[in-house]
């Protein structure tokens, strides 16, 4: 087992990676930007080390940085959370040459899925079923519209090296997909430096379901059930929750069986998400993320596997927690993440908290490195905290969230707070009826009228 992790990354999971660390008895260094000398982390760390000035690519992504740390500290791997450099290959490669551990998948795999089209091309031979497109990047010698002709209209241009919505471009008609080509195909250049797109069938009201997998490097691998997380606004996740309140023990079973069967074949090492959508029954594939994810404490909370505690057991070369048979989704949970943002707006609401009460109670809990008196810094991400609540099923689940929600107090900065205390309160919601667009939809609904 590892003697001492380096944790290169902030805030809430910062905290949850040394909760890890702790359990297992290994010794924790926390690095952080000059903004963050006051942060949680920081403090819960048994050593620390300022890595540089507040902007992300001068600290947390500094490369040159975070390896000085390590040697001043003797750290012997490095846990890199999500976000940041967690599915930067090149780093997990740096990190081997100097005889440090990555926690996290094998370079190869970061790699191959970060190219979209890699990704996909990887999905099919695999077994797992994807959206009907172009089986690769499109070029100018390629029949664009006899290929959108095959796939049928609606079509969607998508970067190669996009993600997260990045770089997409919705074609209705062949008169806008010669244009939208080009459009999504310069954008990614300029973004991404990679002008490579593709083609695929537009899906117009799915669900947004990933199945959370975890793989031994040797050729075991487990499914963990599903997360929904249609709730989203401008690709953010608002609302993640386990199990979908659609999918059939049936569906369920079929789609994590073909997933773990494809981490098998891959000897895919480390957690993962296989991203799908779901529409009329069917699951086509998307993308797939190696990092630990901001969502993964809802299938901890139905699994009841430590999901980072397993990230870093395997990394050192442990055995899986158990078998595929013993893997019981248990219950219902749900996540709420809580951003420092006006309710209406989404604008970033930087500042100091001046009240704080986390909420308590049977099937609560709280991943949060905010403190009564903490300054949220203006340059990074507006996360406050998550909320994560269970309950034996998805009405109970419900009940305790809504207590929860007015049981918090964050007081100083604005949050999403009064968003989540609707949401939790709309019929749609509490019956599971929503898509990846409903929230967009809703929000749109509310707007003050101009
Ligand atoms: C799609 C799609 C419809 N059809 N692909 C957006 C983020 C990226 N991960 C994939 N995305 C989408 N891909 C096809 N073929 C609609 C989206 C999409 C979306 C997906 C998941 C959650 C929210 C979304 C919001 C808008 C669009």
């Amino acid at each position: 087992m590892f003697e001492k992790i380096l944790i290169a990354n902030r805030g809430e999971i910062a905290l949850r990676i040394l909760r890890a660390c702790k359990e297992l008895g290994i010794a924790t260094v926390a690095v952080h930007s000059t903004a963050d000398a006051d942060a949680m982390h920081v403090r819960l760390a048994d050593e620390s080390v300022c890595i540089g000035p507040p902007a992300s690519k001068d600290s947390y992504l500094n490369i040159p940085s975070l390896l000085a740390a390590c040697e001043i500290t003797g750290a012997d791997a490095v846990h890199p959370g999500y976000g940041f450099l967690s599915e930067n290959a090149r780093f997990a490669e740096i990190l081997a040459d100097h005889n440090l551990k990555f926690i996290g998948p094998k370079a190869e795999h970061i790699r191959l899925m970060g190219d979209k089209i890699e990704a996909k091309k990887t999905a099919k031979r695999l077994g797992i079923p994807v959206v009907p497109g172009s089986d690769g990047g499109v070029g100018p010698e390629d029949d664009a519209i006899a290929i959108a002709r095959e796939i049928g209209f609606p079509v969607l241009v998508k970067a190669a090296a996009g993600g997260g919505g990045r770089g997409m471009k919705v074609a209705q008609t062949e008169a806008d997909l010669l244009m939208a080509l080009s459009t999504a195909s310069n954008e990614a250049k300029a973004a991404f430096g990679d002008a490579s797109v593709y083609l695929e069938k537009y899906l117009t009201k799915p669900r947004h379901i990933e199945i959370q997998v975890l793989g031994d490097g040797r050729g075991g691998a487990l499914h963990l059930g599903e997360r929904d997380c249609s709730l989203q606004r401008r690709h953010q996740k608002v609302w993640e929750e386990g199990p979908s309140p659609i999918l059939s023990p049936e569906a369920r079973a079929r789609i994590g069986g073909i997933c773990a069967k494809a981490m098998q074949d891959m000897q895919y090492l480390g957690v993962g998400t296989i991203e799908f959508l779901y529409e009329d029954g069917e699951f086509y594939f998307i993308e797939m993320n190696t990092r630990i994810q901001v969502e993964h404490p809802v299938t901890e909370m139905i699994t009841d596997i430590d999901l980072v505690l397993e990230q870093i057991r395997i990394a050192a070369g442990g055995d899986l927690p158990c078998t595929q048979e013993e893997v019981n989704i248990i219950g219902h949970s749900i996540e709420c993440r809580i951003n420092a943002e006006n309710p209406e707006t989404f604008r970033p609401s930087p500042g100091t908290i001046t009240q704080y009460h986390a909420p308590g109670g049977l099937g609560v809990r709280i991943d949060s490195a905010v403190y009564q008196g903490y300054k949220i810094p203006p340059y990074y991400d507006s996360l406050v905290g998550k909320l994560i609540v269970h309950g034996k099923n998805r009405p109970e689940c419900l009940m305790r969230l809504r207590r929860a929600l007015d049981e918090i107090v964050v007081d100083g900065v604005e949050t999403t707070l009064p968003l989540f205390r609707a949401l939790a309160r709309e019929s749609d919601i509490i019956e599971g009826d929503y898509h990846i667009h409903w929230l967009e939809q809703y929000l749109a609904g509310k707007a003050p009228k101009t």
